[in-house]
């Protein structure tokens, strides 16, 4: 797998694809030969782009791969959709959507459509971002759809967050109440040739003032809202403009260390999760005494807390 490795470092896009796949399927192996070049894994900048189901998200990335190619940079793009993994329909629609630029060498666009199962979606997605970093892929795009808790794990993933709303739908009325709000770098009122995309602003600024303030001393960041015509790209140019405002503001704080740092130390806590359950399904006493305590909650002998209460100890941890 080591050579796999180098290939994908050099630039071979037919290595990459595979390695994605594998990575998708959790094999140990090419997992392991990536594990051994972390130390040098270059750190892209890394965008989020999190919204309502046919905001204009992928319409959207593809303007910006664009803007970001005009300047030269070879951009990565992650397409994640949690809510569908067995439809096609979103991965034909970044196709679709992202088509021009299928013939350009300096933009790889990945699809994923599972739910990470061996891993979950973040640590796949991580992944990932990690096999596109080593094949120099600069900036990094993470699309990812829904109102509810995949936005949350997209803020984690990314250093600046887009959060796409629409005037038309109410779903972007609902993604404001669900707090969505909290996790925005950016906001962009997209299809601003719809009615109502003025009244959405004022929304937006209303839902943006009720953020909570950052822990004293910390810098404080103010969103900026953009207005886009994504399909006519109209306003793109101002949404490179936020992106770079946001990332300077990380910059100058010296929060783009800190950002790396707290998304490694999330991505170990949630292996360890992992890696310790799965070990309670395999064999041995650990096992035993999991099964055990499994059943005193099914009969209604225990109650979950105290089952796991009781193993946790009994385990000496
Ligand atoms: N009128 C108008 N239509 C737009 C705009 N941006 C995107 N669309 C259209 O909206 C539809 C959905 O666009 P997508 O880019 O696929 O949206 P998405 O958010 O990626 O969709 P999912 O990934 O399926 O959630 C497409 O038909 C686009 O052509 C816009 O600014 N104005
Ligand atoms: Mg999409």
């Amino acid at each position: 797998m080591a050579d796999w490795i180098e290939q994908v470092r050099s630039g071979d896009r037919r290595t990459l694809a595979r390695s994605l796949t594998l990575a998708e399927s959790g094999d140990q192996a090419l997992l392991s030969a990536l594990d051994s070049v972390y130390g040098d894994l270059p750190r892209p900048q890394r965008i989020g782009i999190t919204g309502p189901p046919g905001a204009g998200k992928s319409t959207l990335t593809s303007s910006l791969i664009g803007a970001f190619r005009a300047q030269g940079a070879r951009v990565g793009v992650v397409a994640i959709d949690p809510t569908s993994p067995f439809s096609g329909g979103a991965l034909l629609g970044d196709r679709l959507r992202m088509a021009r630029h299928a013939l350009d060498a300096a933009v790889f666009v990945r699809s994923m459509a599972t739910r990470g199962q061996f891993g979950g979606l973040s640590a796949a997605t991580e992944d990932a971002c990690d096999l596109l970093a080593l094949a120099g892929f600069d900036p990094l795009m993470v699309e990812t759809v829904g109102v509810g808790q995949s936005e949350v794990d997209i803020a984690r993933l990314a250093d600046t967050t887009l959060v796409v709303l629409t005037p038309a739908a109410g779903d972007s009325v609902q993604a404001l109440k669900a707090g969505i709000m909290e996790i925005a770098d950016v906001v962009v009122i997209n299809k601003s040739d719809q009615e109502g995309a003025a009244r959405l602003e004022e929304d937006v600024k209303e839902a943006l003032e009720l953020r909570p303030m950052p822990p004293a001393g910390s810098p404080l960041w103010k969103p900026p809202i953009v207005r886009t015509v994504a399909t006519i790209e109209q306003g793109v140019e101002g949404l490179m403009a936020a992106i770079a405002g946001h990332r300077s503001h990380l910059q100058h704080h010296g929060l783009l260390a800190s950002l790396h740092a707290r998304r490694q130390e999330r991505r170990y806590e949630e292996l360890v999760g992992r890696g310790l359950l799965a070990c309670l399904h395999a064999q041995g006493a650990a096992a035993a005494a999991f099964e055990r305590h499994r059943q005193s909650v099914l009969s209604g002998q225990l109650s979950p807390r105290e089952a796991a209460r009781r193993l946790i100890e009994q385990l000496g941890l």
